[in-house]
C-alpha cells in the first residue's frame, strides 16, 4: 500500500464507522497529494457501490473562511448516500459531529469538460435550488489545515436539496435564512458566495480542468456556504430559506432524529 492510499484508508474507515481521527502531524502532505488522497477515498467508496453526483465547493465565502480559519477555495465530491430527502428525518447516528450550512445547488444539463466564463456558466446549468450541506469533519474537534480537509473529502457527509428552478435572476443577492426550530440561527446574502454563487460554478469548471476532469451533464455543483455552519442538536426543525418574495428560489428543510450523534 502507497502512502496516498493509507492516508485515504484511514479518513474513509473513520467517515465509514463514524469514529474521528487525529489530526496527521503538520506538513506529511501538499495540496497536490491532498487532492489524490481524496480521490483515492472516493474511489473506496466506490468499490463500496455508492457513486458520484456531483461536486461541492468550500470556503467560497469569507464566513467559513474565517470560521474554520483557512482561506482557499476547495472542492470535494458528492456521492449518492450523501442525499437526504428534502423534508426528511436526518439521523445523527450517522455522523461524527455534523454541522449545518445553507448553500445553493446547480443542477448541470451539459457536460463541464472546459474552463467557463461567467456568461457562459448559466448555459450548462438546467436549474438552481435552495439547499443545505451537512458537514463532519473526520477530524478530531473539526481541526483541519487546508490540505487536512481537502484529503477528508472537504468534510462532504450530507445534503438537502430543495425544489429546483430556472430563476436564475435572483440568484445574485438573494436573503440566505438558516432557521432551527423557527428561529433564525445565521442570516446572510447568496452575494457573499464569490460575490455571486454563478462564480462557484466557473470555479468548478476551472478546478475540474485543473485535474483533467469533466463533470457530466446532470450532476450536482453545491456553491459553497453563505454563513458560517452551525452544529445539529437532536431533534431539530432546520429550514434554509432563500429569498423572498417574487425573488425567492424557496425553502428547505429537515429534521434531526432523537438519537444523538456518534
Ligand atoms: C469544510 C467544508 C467547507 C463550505 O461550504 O464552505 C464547505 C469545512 O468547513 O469543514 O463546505
Ligand atoms: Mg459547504
Amino acid at each position: 500500500m502507497n502512502d496516498i492510499d493509507s492516508y485515504a484508508a484511514v479518513l474513509d474507515a473513520a467517515a465509514h464507522h463514524v469514529q474521528d481521527v487525529a489530526q496527521f502531524p503538520a506538513g506529511q502532505f501538499d495540496l497536490a497529494k491532498a487532492y489524490a488522497i481524496q480521490r483515492a477515498s472516493i474511489e473506496r467508496r466506490v468499490a463500496r457501490g455508492e457513486h458520484r453526483i456531483g461536486i461541492k465547493l468550500g470556503f467560497t465565502s469569507r464566513a467559513k473562511m474565517i470560521q474554520m480559519g483557512v482561506d482557499n477555495l476547495i472542492w470535494g465530491w458528492l456521492t449518492n448516500t450523501m442525499l437526504v430527502e428534502e423534508g426528511g428525518v436526518v439521523d445523527l447516528k450517522r455522523f461524527i459531529h455534523p454541522r449545518v450550512e445553507p448553500e445553493v445547488c446547480f443542477v448541470t444539463r451539459r457536460t463541464i469538460d472546459a474552463p467557463l466564463t461567467a456568461l457562459e456558466a448559466v448555459d450548462y446549468l438546467e436549474a438552481v435550488a435552495p439547499a443545505m450541506e451537512i458537514i463532519d469533519s473526520r477530524y478530531r474537534n473539526f481541526k483541519f489545515t487546508l490540505e487536512d480537509v481537502v484529503a477528508d473529502n472537504c468534510s462532504s457527509a450530507g445534503l438537502v436539496v430543495g425544489a429546483w428552478s430556472r430563476d436564475f435572476s435572483s440568484l445574485p443577492n438573494a436573503g440566505v435564512r438558516l432557521q432551527v426550530d423557527g428561529r433564525d440561527v445565521q442570516v446572510g446574502s447568496t452575494a457573499a458566495i464569490l460575490g455571486h454563487p454563478l462564480r462557484s460554478v466557473v470555479q468548478a469548471s476551472r478546478l475540474l480542468h485543473q485535474s483533467g476532469l469533466s463533470l457530466p451533464a446532470g450532476s450536482l455543483i453545491m456553491a459553497g456556504a453563505a454563513t458560517a455552519a452551525e452544529a445539529l442538536a437532536p431533534a431539530q426543525h432546520v429550514q434554509c430559506r432563500i429569498g423572498s418574495g417574487s425573488g425567492s428560489l424557496g425553502s428547505v428543510a429537515f429534521t434531526t432524529s432523537t438519537q444523538e450523534a456518534a
